[in-house]
């Protein structure tokens, strides 16, 4: 069983990343009767899939979670489903990119849903006392581009991997004196740890 799990570096004001400082974390770590491996992704549209696709083609791990954070979500958000339209009018990636009712792919499906057992992650997370919710969207920025193609690829090369989406709180220092929403890293890593185990049971219990 292998993992692939992915992060971003900072972005527009921020100069950290919990989901890049996760990616570090993950990396040390180690998880019973699964392989897995990190990447920190660039937020910039044009390039933000290309490393965990080619990893995909080259590692074919079994699952692939994507991290990210959404400054002002109050809870770990498991995203239910990517959308075809790239639209960013105020907000510039890190290349200075600004699209506008964009396709992710051309011809693409306008959506297409994660295939992570999405309900059953967020269930295991609200069990072990993370706050946790299904959300039904990922935005239209880098975050959805990154799940689009992921799902978008195993979709059209049939590939036998599970992909999905986590949006995660900012870190309490990221939101010092304002009134945004925040999640402790540790609270953060334990919902890592919850969701590999989540789906290293489920797949394990697959092929029984
Ligand atoms: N969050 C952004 C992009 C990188 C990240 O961590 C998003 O939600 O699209």
């Amino acid at each position: 069983m292998k993992i692939l799990l992915t992060g971003f570096e900072p972005f527009g004001d921020m100069d950290i990343n919990p989901s890049h400082l996760l990616m570090e974390w993950a990396a040390t770590q180690e998880f019973e009767g699964v392989e897995i491996k990190t990447l920190s992704l660039p937020v910039v549209y044009a390039l933000c899939a290309e490393k965990a696709l080619e990893e995909m083609k080259r590692w074919e791990p079994d699952a692939v979670v994507h991290f990210g954070v959404a400054a002002g979500r109050e809870a770990v958000n498991v995203e239910r489903i990517a959308v075809n339209l790239e639209d960013a009018a105020s907000f510039p990636d890190n290349s200075g990119d600004t699209p506008q009712d964009r396709p992710v792919v051309n011809n693409g499906p306008d959506g297409i849903f994660a295939t992570l057992p999405v309900r059953r992650l967020t269930a295991q997370l609200q069990s072990r006392g993370v706050p946790a919710v299904l959300s039904y969207s990922a935005g239209t920025y880098i975050c959805n581009t990154t799940l689009y193609r992921t799902l978008h690829l195993i979709t059209q090369e049939n590939l036998p991997c599970q992909a999905g989406f986590i949006h995660l709180p900012a870190l309490p220092e990221m939101v010092t004196g304002t009134r945004l929403p925040s999640m402790a890293m540790e609270t953060q890593q334990q919902a890592l740890r919850i969701i590999v185990e989540t789906i290293t049971e489920e797949k394990s219990h697959d092929k029984r």
